[in-house]
């Protein structure tokens, strides 16, 4: 495969920008090879400036839940654009999106947009700690709410060891607030809330990780964490940058029935322009500027042209039989992908809900972020070549999901399970 353009912009990029990409994830660093540029994409191929095409199961991180170059979105951009890009007033295309998102998700009285998922949840931790007048933050480990000071601490960092940084430039006292603690272990939930009631603002989860790879949550932990956070006076804020408009209209809570105080938004709701959002009950977001006193604002917040094709997006999606064809589809590929992997010596857990997996390099069922990394991830980098080679393009670390789009056609899935039976034969030589 000829990858020279690649190699040259490559090249170009990392003298004028950190390590040549925008986003640590996208330099491939994990799966030991360079990164390809995308010149194009349109449905579920992706074509490099080298001229290969990949069917693509990264789909963006996630946003591009109709496949690229939607003609309904890109339609929708091409009529906002010539009317203007940027305003910093308020414009009717925001109105409608908000009101579209509050009637799809079923915690939502108001939203805020934002521009991004990160921008998302530190305005709703701002809100929960400024709505409860208290400062301590309880994540899980594994599970990543975007690049927020208060977010990058180190996996582990609970009752016993306080919140240390997961980065240089984030000081001790801004996380010395965040406990970082087992997803999916009830007991060690229940002990940490209880302990620390009444210095914890809020819990902050993603009601289906993706960030460690796809690990769904148990139902016991998800209801004793909702009972909990209620009985306690916590505010409860489900990350769903990736579930949200994912695994149902509603995302993970109308999936699970379980209602957070605050949801995050990002990824789909832009229709793939930068969009994020967050929104809860009327009583929390009230407290919000300019209404309230907590503090948040945006110069692109609203922003007309991602406005109309978040819209054009979420008019798709709100079809009917949209959820349950992505549903049956995924279905059918995750049941081919299993009996592959069954068939291989190849010890492999695929982790599974809706339209995003993991195939995790590993032989224990994967529940938390301590079973994930026992994965094999030298592994998981040759398949990830050995697949790119012959027109796969997964995502460049084991750790994140794949998601198949309403663009998969059988056609392109049936290649990527026949790459993928060939890349098995070869890890398992
Ligand atoms: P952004 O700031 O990247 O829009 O969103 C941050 C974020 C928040 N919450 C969840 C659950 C997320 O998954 C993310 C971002 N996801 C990563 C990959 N899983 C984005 C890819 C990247 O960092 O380049």
């Amino acid at each position: 495969m000829n990858n020279e353009q690649s190699r040259e912009y490559f090249i170009r990029a990392k003298k004028v920008i950190p390590g040549g990409v925008n986003s640590p994830v996208r330099a491939c660093k994990s799966v030991g090879c360079d990164p390809l540029f995308v010149r194009k994409a349109t449905g579920c191929t992706v074509i490099d400036e080298d001229g290969n095409s990949y069917v693509d199961f990264v789909c963006s991180w996630g946003p591009m839940i109709l496949g690229h170059a939607h003609p309904d979105v890109v339609a929708a951009i091409k009529t906002a654009a010539p009317l203007g890009t940027s305003f910093g007033a308020p414009t009717s295309l925001e109105v409608e999106l908000a009101e579209l998102v509050c009637d799809s998700v079923p915690s939502l009285e108001k939203v805020r947009f934002v521009n991004s998922g990160t921008e998302a949840t530190m305005s709703a931790v701002r809100l929960a700690r400024g709505y409860t007048g208290k400062d301590m933050v309880v994540k899980f480990d594994g599970c990543y709410h975007g690049h927020a000071d208060s977010f990058l601490v180190k996996a582990g960092s609970g009752l016993i060891t306080l919140g240390i940084p997961g980065s240089p430039g984030v000081p001790e006292d801004i996380v010395k607030n965040t406990l970082s603690i087992p997803y999916n272990d009830t007991e060690v939930l229940e002990e940490t809330l209880r302990a620390r009631a009444d210095d914890i603002a809020c819990v902050i989860v993603e009601p289906v990780a993706g960030n460690m790879g796809v690990v769904v949550p148990e139902m016991e932990f998800l209801r004793t964490l909702r009972s909990l956070t209620k009985e306690l006076g916590i505010v409860l804020i489900f990350d769903e940058v990736i579930t949200g408009f994912r695994l149902a209209l509603g995302g993970a809570q109308e999936r699970f029935g379980i209602l957070p105080d605050l949801t995050c938004l990002g990824k789909i709701i832009g229709g793939g322009l930068p969009v994020g959002a967050y929104g809860g009950r009327r009583e929390i977001m009230d407290q919000v500027a300019p209404d309230g006193p907590v503090y948040q604002a945006g110069t692109l917040s609203g922003n007309p042209l991602a406005m109309a094709a978040g819209l054009a997006m979420l008019k798709v999606v709100r079809q009917p039989d949209f959820y349950s064809e992505l549903e049956e589809k995924s279905d059918w590929f995750a049941g081919e992908l299993s009996g592959i992997a069954g068939r291989s010596s190849v010890p492999t857990v695929l982790n599974r809900i809706g339209s995003m997996m993991t195939c995790f390099f590993t032989k224990e069922p994967v529940r938390d972020f301590k079973t994930a990394a026992e994965a094999d991830t030298e592994r998981y980098g040759q398949h990830f070549r050995q697949m790119l080679s012959g027109g796969v393009w997964l995502a460049p670390s084991q750790f994140e999901a794949m998601f198949i789009s309403a663009a998969h056609d059988r056609t392109s899935m049936e290649k990527a399970l026949a790459m993928t039976e060939s890349s098995f034969k070869k890890l398992s030589d």
